[in-house]
Order: C-alpha cells, then structure tokens, then sequence
C-alpha cells in the first residue's frame, strides 16, 4: 500500500493527536501538544489537512493573535487547510446542562457569542465545514428538559447561525454531529437519522447536513455504511468523523480499522463508491499507553488502515467473481425500478408469481460475503 498523500484529503482533529489522555480516573498521561507541531507532524506523515474547535487553537484570548498567526505560518510552511472548525461547547463547566439548549437563557446565549465568534475564524482560515456536536444537549433525567421546548431552540440556533453565514456570505455550511449518550445520559441527536429528520425542519435545510462518526452510531448498535450511504442518498454527508469502536459499550474513539475492521471495510467501500466528496476526517483518541511516538504511529496508522481498505474495497468491486456472485444474489436488480415505465397497476396486477418455487430460491449472500472476507483477510 502506497503512503498517504494531500490528495487523500486525510485531516485530523487538532484535539486527537492533542489529547493528553485525562479520562474519567486519571490525570493526564501525555504532555499537552502545539498546535504548529501537529500541523508540521500530520502534513511529514502525508496528511492534508486539521480541523480545530476554538479553544484547541486559542485556549489564551491574551495571545490570541500570536496564536493564530503562527497556526497561519505553520499552515503555509507545509500547505496543509482548515477542513473544519466547530465549537468546544462541552468542556467548561458553565455547558454542563447543555449549549444551545441550555435551561438557562443566559447560558443559550453564551453558546451564541461563542460560536459566532468562531464561525468568524472558520470562515477566514478558509474551512469549508462547521461542525456541531451537540455532546452535553440533552439529560440524564425525565423532567430535567422540556424536549419540546430544546428542540425549539436547537432549531432556533441553528436558524440564527444559517443565516449569519449567509448573511455574511460565508462559503460554509453547517454539519450536526449525532451520538447516542456520553457525555450525557441521553444526547438530543442521538443517531444519523433523528439528525436528518431535523434537519428538515430548519429555515434553511440546504446549509445543514451530518457529520457522522463511526463510534457513535456502533454505541447505538447501528450499522455505520448504512447510515452514511443514507445520509449520501439524502445530499447530506457534509463531513465524516472515521474512528474504530467494538460494539456497544463505552465511546472508544480507537484509530480508524481497530474495533469493528468489517464495518470499516464497508464504510471505506460506502465512501468510495458512493461519492463522498468531502475530507477523509480522523477523530478518535490515541489510547492513554501510548506516549507521543505511539500518538503518531496511531495517526500514521489512521491513514494507512483507510488506503488498505480502500485497495481491498477496489479489489473486491474489480474481481470478476464477485461480480457474478452479485448477480447470482441479485444485487443489480435492485437498481431496476419495480414497475416498468409507463405501466400501469392493471399489468401488475395481471401478473402471478410463482411464490412458492420464488420462496425455495436461495439468495447466495453467504457465498458473496465470503468473497468479500477473502479479500478483507487478504487472501484473493
Ligand atoms: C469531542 C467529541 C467528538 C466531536 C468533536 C467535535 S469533539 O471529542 O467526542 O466526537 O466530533 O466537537
Ligand atoms: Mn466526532
Ligand atoms: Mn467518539
Ligand atoms: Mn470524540
């Protein structure tokens, strides 16, 4: 497998190959990384491009500026982009009940400014994509929130930033990010579809699409191809977030290919041939062990595990078994439509299956998927 390069559109979170590895029990087991030095170290390693929220880049207002500017040099040194920005609004204590559907008001318009002020950066670091992760919008208990009334102001936020990127004539367009729970009890959002459905319900549905991350949708037990490949078919895969999660338990954040490898085989084949066209984004969390070479190593390994698939995924698709394999199982006949043009119910209706000998036909998908495991283990 070749090594990754810019024209992969690899990017990673400045705040995973930073995390210094403070969890739930223990301090932090990594020092805390420079943001230039993640830009120099990600772009050696064949990386196109980072994605920050804004307190990764700017945790000090007082140096603001000297931060930026040298993010700036940093980028124009090694000719990596902003892919994304989006918004801590998590961390500090004052979000614990939530951002834009915050109880307090005070709080709801706190979350405003700061995004606001945000989306300003995004827009002049050139980022084509705002993420919103909604982490701490929701509760751990029934009468905590008025659902109703959160989904109002959800709503209501995310109308009043659609229109302040328009109004500004910002090139960028916003991406809701769905987890099931963690860091609340139950997240609002909690899966790719409850996102979509929303989205329909904004002011301006057009500036608003998903960014799933693998994770978060296998907490839920759900299948990850499946929820991209449906968000594609609604125009409303803006942005991915690849990691590795082995089932439902805990959010793993693992490196891309480590947890579920079958599921990140069928997420690379769902990208790359469904007509993704945005960046291949990495979020996960380079596990607590590991010191700053393993942190590396596991960001190089990110890369290299989505272009093996990708190689995988390409051979499987060329092998001329597989194709037929997938015409003894009748896979292009899905993209038939079930009535022919023009005919009407009354042809339909006339005709008869033979539903029993239909029934005893067997659908060959053993066969195919076996295919597709030989390829995966690398013996085809
Ligand atoms: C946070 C979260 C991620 C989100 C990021 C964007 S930050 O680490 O766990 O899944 O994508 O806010
Ligand atoms: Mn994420
Ligand atoms: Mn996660
Ligand atoms: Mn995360």
């Amino acid at each position: 497998t070749r090594p990754p390069n810019p024209g992969d559109r690899f990017s990673f979170g400045l705040w995973t190959v930073g995390w210094t590895a403070r969890d739930m029990f223990g301090e932090a087991s990594r020092p805390a990384l420079d943001p230039v030095e993640a830009v120099h170290r990600l772009a050696e390693l064949g990386a196109a491009a980072v994605s920050f929220h804004d307190d990764d880049l700017v945790p000090d207002d007082a140096t603001r500026d000297k931060t930026l500017a040298a993010f700036r040099s940093a980028l124009d040194d090694t000719g990596m982009y902003v892919s994304t920005a989006t918004t801590n609004l998590f961390g500090h204590p004052v979000f614990k009940d939530g951002a834009f559907t915050a109880n307090d008001r005070a709080v709801r318009r706190h979350a405003l400014r700061k995004t606001l002020r945000n989306i300003d950066l995004a827009a002049e670091l050139g980022a084509p994509t705002y993420v919103l992760w909604g982490g701490r919008e929701g509760a751990e208990s029934g009468a905590a929130k008025d659902v109703r009334a959160a989904f109002d102001r959800y709503a209501e936020a995310l109308n009043i930033l659609t229109a302040y990127v328009r109004e500004q004539g910002y090139d960028l367009r916003f991406a809701l990010e769905p987890k099931p729970n963690e860091p609340r009890g139950d997240i609002l959002l909690p899966t790719i579809g409850h996102a979509l459905a929303f989205i329909g319900s904004l002011e301006d549905p057009d500036l608003v699409g998903v960014n799933p991350e693998v994770g978060h949708e296998e907490m839920a037990g759900l299948n990850f191809a499946h929820g991209i490949t449906q968000a594609l078919w609604h125009g409303k895969l803006f942005h991915i977030d690849l990691n590795g999660q082995h089932g439902p338990r805990f959010d793993q954040d693992l490196r891309f290919g480590a947890g579920n490898l079958r599921g990140a085989f069928w997420t690379v084949d769902a990208l790359e041939s469904g007509g993704y066209a945005g960046p291949r984004h990495f979020d996960y969390k380079p596990p607590r062990t590991e010191d700053m070479d393993g942190v590396w190593a596991t960001a190089a390994a990110c890369m290299r595990n989505y272009l093996i698939l990708a190689e995988k995924a390409a051979a499987f698709r060329a092998d001329p078994e597989v194709a037929e394999a997938l015409t003894a199982s009748r896979v292009p006949e899905l993209s038939e439509p079930t009535m022919g043009a023009g005919e009407s119910l009354e042809s339909l209706r006339a005709e008869t299956l033979d539903v029993e000998a239909e029934a005893r036909r067997g659908m060959a998908f053993e066969h195919l998927d076996q295919l597709a495991m030989e390829h995966l283990l690398g013996v085809r």
